[in-house]
């Protein structure tokens, strides 16, 4: 019994409802920060994982590690990321309901790297016939290629996922992985053009410099060097020491020849293409005409010409007839270079995932969706990106919030248990303040694009004042009036979201929002020679006179698209948490985890969890667990289930008050009762012999 208890102060609980100060935050985070010196980063309450970036590469993710997990249950073994991906994957085999993992946490906290290994257990361990064993390396190898272009290096990751992403796994009656489909989410276009100090442009650009051969450097008129180009220049970062660009490079190009790619060529030729642009310069005429100074011959394989003339001139149209052509300033025509450089980019991406949802061959069955967005982000200046990661933080926590006590309630409802509620804090009120019709923030920043004031920005800023001043969760310098804590610049609003205070500052936002192609650009990329771009620019689109829906609002519809996909299925949790700011291993920086406890809302989970009963099984797994305990159950019971449990914890002396015996599962409302129960399990193991109780690491 000793020894027991000695393991379980050294390496914790390994599930926080069997914490004995439940109540206790410092109990809470004491027991993550114990198994964190041990190197078990995962913990779980109830079902839902808790995962701290360990910062090292662990030796728990071998196949002999996942055969480990297969087709054992949660309690029977030590939390792990594999355990989570095949309860799964049961769950959906047994019930035949679509399932979904979600995935989240601040960035940095490991969401992609989970999301990663969660694929790997599926490639590795599903059963498989040799034309879908080319299926399973499809699925893995878009991971690289989506990361090489939509992630970056970024101040909080060196892999930081600047786009979101839902991946459907799906699945034939036998369990065989036949097919696949990508969502993707509002990738984070600006980075194309500007970075801030210290982070980089997006992965593709420095694989291609440093992994390219000179031949290949040469077709596309690209010099090694980053810092020749202004689009990779602006946060002075070339190298990062965790990154091997020529390496990835290597790994992507043959990811792409393994998803069946044919069109390198067209696709290396609009990252060249962007990098161009981005050096094109511009000089100022006498009268305030713009032209341009440099090369514009070869870019996109559309014409110099006509791309100078559109680069440096806007075409206004009236009721669908061009009336004049009017010359753009020196700013107008950056902006206008710039708009180009992001549109095909962002359009390059979403063909890109295009084509590889068509080599993952969608097919009817049932599903395993996976979750992996951007985490919550808190910059030093925070821009209309932000805005938009941040909101889709707080829809995603909502669906947790709504899930786990709904799912909850069901539970004891099908057990036909009575249940108590607990008080959370619902952070609807926020969901609302951003995206309610007419008088939320989205509302208010398209009326002000569509309806511009005299300011621009700052007009937006004033009407958010008017609209939203006195809620709760949102403050202005001059609502503030020098009230607050920290200094708030006049160009700045701050919400007061679930997870802590963000100041945004709304210059940008307009733009940002209306993300607007000056026409006749969209017209020249309608002709270019390069299939993929005439692909991306639809001659429809430019004879289109009706306006496009704003950024943000588009955003808004695909999050709550997302919301109802991950709503008609089955969820599991994997909730990530960032043990330090530095990137290092070891380190486990108490404040900054209590944060992110408290607003993962992991507390309040715990207390839902325990509220009513702490600890739940079915009969069979309880009975086949504790038989030892009892002379009339062991070896064997012959006769029902929930008699052989009654006989089983009358023996063990179980107080009514204790337990509540469901339609199929037994309920235990305190740990404390479990741990007697286990220490005698323990004791009784050298009499019972080879009798092994599984996972028995810690209860
Ligand atoms: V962001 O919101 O996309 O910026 P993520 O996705 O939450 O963020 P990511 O999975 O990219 O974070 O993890 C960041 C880094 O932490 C990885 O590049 C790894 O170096 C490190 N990491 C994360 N999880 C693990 C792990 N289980 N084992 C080892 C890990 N290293
Ligand atoms: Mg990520």
């Amino acid at each position: 019994m000793e020894s027991a208890l000695t393991a379980r102060d050294r390496v914790g609980v390994q599930d926080f409802v069997l914490l004995e100060n439940y109540n206790s935050e410092a109990a809470f985070i004491e027991n993550l920060r114990r198994r964190f010196k041990e190197n078990l980063i995962y913990t779980y309450i109830g079902s839902v994982l808790v995962s701290v970036n360990p910062y090292k590469e662990l030796e728990i993710y071998s196949k002999q590690q996942m055969e480990r997990y297969r087709g054992v249950s949660f309690y029977e073994i030590s939390p792990h990321i594999y355990s989570v991906s095949d309860n799964t994957y049961r769950a959906m085999k047994t019930s035949r309901k679509d399932q979904c993992i979600l995935i989240s946490g601040e960035s940095g906290a490991g969401k992609t790297e989970a999301s990663k290994k969660i694929l790997l257990y599926y490639a590795v361990t599903c059963p498989t016939n040799d034309r879908m064993a080319a299926l399973g390396d499809r699925l893995l190898q878009s991971n690289p290629v989506l990361e090489a272009f939509g992630n970056a290096k970024t101040l909080r990751n060196d892999n930081s996922s600047r786009f979101g992403k839902y991946m459907d796994v799906q699945f034939d009656f036998r369990g065989v992985p036949v097919g696949g489909h990508i969502l993707n989410y509002l990738l984070e276009k600006s980075r194309v053009v500007h970075q801030n100090p210290g982070e980089r442009n997006f992965h593709i650009f420095y694989q291609l410099l440093n992994g390219g051969d000179e031949m290949l450097l040469k077709t596309l008129y690209l010099e090694k060097n980053p810092h020749n180009y202004n689009y990779l220049a602006k946060g002075n970062c070339p190298r990062v020491s965790s990154i091997n660009d020529k390496n990835d490079w290597k790994v992507v190009m043959k990811a792409l020849s393994v998803i069946g790619f044919t069109e390198e060529e067209k696709l290396l030729s609009i990252i060249s293409g962007v990098l161009h642009l981005g050096n094109i310069q511009f000089g100022e005429g006498e009268e305030g005409e713009t032209y341009i100074t440099t090369e514009t011959q070869i870019l996109l394989g559309v014409d110099g010409s006509a791309l100078t003339e559109a680069l440096t001139h806007k075409k206004l149209t009236a009721k669908g007839e061009e009336v004049m052509i009017s010359p753009l300033n020196f700013e107008q025509a950056m902006s206008a270079r710039d708009a180009l450089a992001k549109a095909v980019y962002g359009r390059t991406f979403n063909w890109l995932v295009e084509k590889i949802n068509q080599s993952l061959a969608l097919k009817s069955s049932s599903v395993i969706g996976l979750l992996d967005i951007y985490g919550f982000e808190v910059l030093q200046h925070n821009s209309f990106e932000q805005f938009c990661i941040n909101y889709c933080n707080e829809k995603l926590q909502q669906l947790f919030i709504e899930l786990t006590l709904r799912s909850e309630q069901e539970e004891y409802e099908t057990e036909g248990i009575a249940w108590e509620t607990v008080q959370y804090f619902d952070n609807k009120i926020i969901c609302d303040l951003i995206e309610e019709k007419h008088k939320g923030i989205i509302s208010i920043l398209d009326e002000e694009c569509l309806r511009p004031g005299e300011t621009g920005d700052l007009s937006f800023l004033e009407k958010l004042e008017d609209t939203l001043g006195g809620h709760p969760h949102f403050v202005t310098h001059k609502l503030a009036n020098g009230k607050t804590r920290r200094v708030m610049s006049r160009e700045e609003f701050r919400l007061l979201h679930y997870a802590g205070e963000v100041n945004y500052n709304v210059k940008g936002f307009v733009d940002k929002n209306n993300d607007l192609l000056n026409r006749n650009l969209k017209e020249v990329m309608c002709q270019s020679d390069n299939q993929i771009l005439s692909h991306c620019f639809h001659r429809e689109e430019v004879m289109d006179q009706k306006r496009p829906e704003m950024a943000a609002t588009q955003f808004k519809n695909s999050l709550m698209k997302l919301m109802e996909i991950l709503m008609s299925k089955e969820p599991s949790y994997v909730r990530c948490i960032k043990p330090n700011d530095a990137k290092q291993p070891g380190r486990f920086d108490e404040v900054l985890v209590r944060h992110q406890v408290k607003y993962l809302g992991l507390m309040e989970n715990l207390r839902v969890r325990r509220a009513g009963f702490a600890y739940r099984r079915h009969f069979e797994a309880f009975l086949q667990r504790y038989k030892p305990l009892c002379p009339e159950t062991w070896p064997n019971w012959h006769g029902r289930l929930a008699d052989g449990v009654s006989t089983l914890i009358n023996h063990l002396g179980y107080k009514p008050e204790e337990y509540k015996l469901g339609r199929s599962k037994i309920f235990i409302r305190f740990p404390k009762t479990l741990f007697t129960t286990e220490d005698a399990l323990e004791a009784k193991k050298p009499e019972i012999g080879k009798y092994a109780c599984s996972g028995s690491e810690t209860l």
